[in-house]
């Protein structure tokens, strides 16, 4: 019969950090720092997670009345998912420097706060991130998450600006976690990306996608097409390209799936492959995402996952940030996918 008994080998995401050969900074895997910080993450996800799935019930919807460095109405949940993920980072002691969508200039921690009486350790971590990524879609239930990204403080630094403005590759974690039918979190530390789901029955991430590897290639392009008229022309001939497969080819048309939540289009062309974009074109000269806590993070974890990420011209983890909300132009997905798309920017 198929009844296996359940697993009493229960990998979370801490023991998983800890002991199953994650290649941590070296410094840190001494001291266990990125474990205690990606705990305190953990937890933060574990708190916005319980928000977000009783958000209509306990009437958190709708706009808080203030907007956000983005211009954006700011949801309830925003604000209170970036107060969250904020003292949760600072009470780590394990943080320098904290970098959020929703904050127009960056935190340094361990300054004294106004009206706080506590002084908070400082570590030697940066981290960028954008509390609840696709926020415009909470009233909608559509899945939304958390998206981070850590820097460790270049030597010497005790925690300035300079150490945010750095290009993706210098980062030594990224990942997001996803509020949907259940809570996924996906990770790297640079050897590689693992998936965890949250089991609220003892409230601890499970490792249920080991070594998440993208196809090489696959049958879906995620994009806004409603954008088209604003398209550059590499763009315009790459779709195309996969819409209108030439004649005699054995390719088939790809599918098209666009979900409008980052976290939600990523995730999945990191589990089925595929290409996802979001181009810079006449109307937004730099495209829509943003750099630091967007681009980079998804970026380090599609090419841990075997993938490639590109504006179209250049590696995403090779730019050189100067402002800490820019935007980037991204496609990332299957290597097959993502070089199709390149060439077309090469033959202009
Ligand atoms: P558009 C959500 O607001 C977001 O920042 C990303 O999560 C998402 O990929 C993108 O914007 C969607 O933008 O213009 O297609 O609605």
């Amino acid at each position: 019969d198929d009844y296996s008994p359940p697993s009493t080998d229960i990998i979370t995401l801490t023991r998983h950090v800890l002991n199953d050969g994650f290649n941590l900074a070296k410094s840190s895997a001494a001291s266990g720092d990125l474990t205690i910080l990606l705990a305190s993450l953990q937890t933060t996800c574990k708190f916005i997670e319980s928000n977000v799935r009783k958000a209509s019930l306990i009437n958190l919807i709708g706009a808080a009345g203030n907007t956000n460095v983005q211009g954006e109405d700011q949801k309830k949940l925003d604000v209170l998912s970036n107060e969250i993920m904020i003292n949760a980072l600072r009470a780590s002691g394990k943080a320098a420097v904290l970098v959020s969508e929703e904050n127009d200039e960056a935190i340094f921690v361990g300054e004294k706060q106004s009206g706080s009486s506590f002084e908070t350790n400082k570590g030697k971590y940066c981290v960028v991130f954008d509390p609840l990524d696709g926020s415009s879609n909470i009233d909608a239930g559509v899945n939304i998450g958390t998206i981070f990204g850590i820097y460790l403080v270049k030597d010497g630094s005790k925690g300035d600006l300079s150490d945010v403005l750095r290009p993706g590759k210098e980062m030594v974690a990224a990942g997001y976690c996803m509020y949907g039918s259940s809570a996924n979190l996906v990770l790297t530390t640079g050897n590689g990306v693992n998936g965890y789901t949250l089991d609220n029955q003892i409230g601890e991430f499970i490792l249920t996608h080991p070594n998440i590897r993208l196809p090489e290639r696959g049958k879906i392009y995620s994009i806004n097409e409603g954008n088209s008229a604003y398209y550059h022309e590499p763009v315009l001939k790459y779709l195309d390209s996969i819409k209108f497969p030439k004649e005699g080819s054995s390719k088939k048309p790809y599918s098209a799936r666009y979900i409008g939540s980052m976290v939600a289009d990523v995730h999945r062309t990191l589990l089925y492959g595929g290409i996802f974009g979001y181009p810079d074109d006449k109307k937004s000269k730099s495209g829509k995402l943003r750099m630091l806590y967007e681009a980079f993070p998804m970026s380090f974890l599609t090419e841990q996952a075997g993938g490639v990420a590109t504006t179209g011209t250049q590696r995403i983890l090779d730019i050189q940030p100067t402002e800490i909300h820019q935007r980037c132009p991204v496609f990332l997905g299957s290597k097959g996918d993502v070089e199709d798309l390149m060439s077309f920017y090469k033959q202009q």
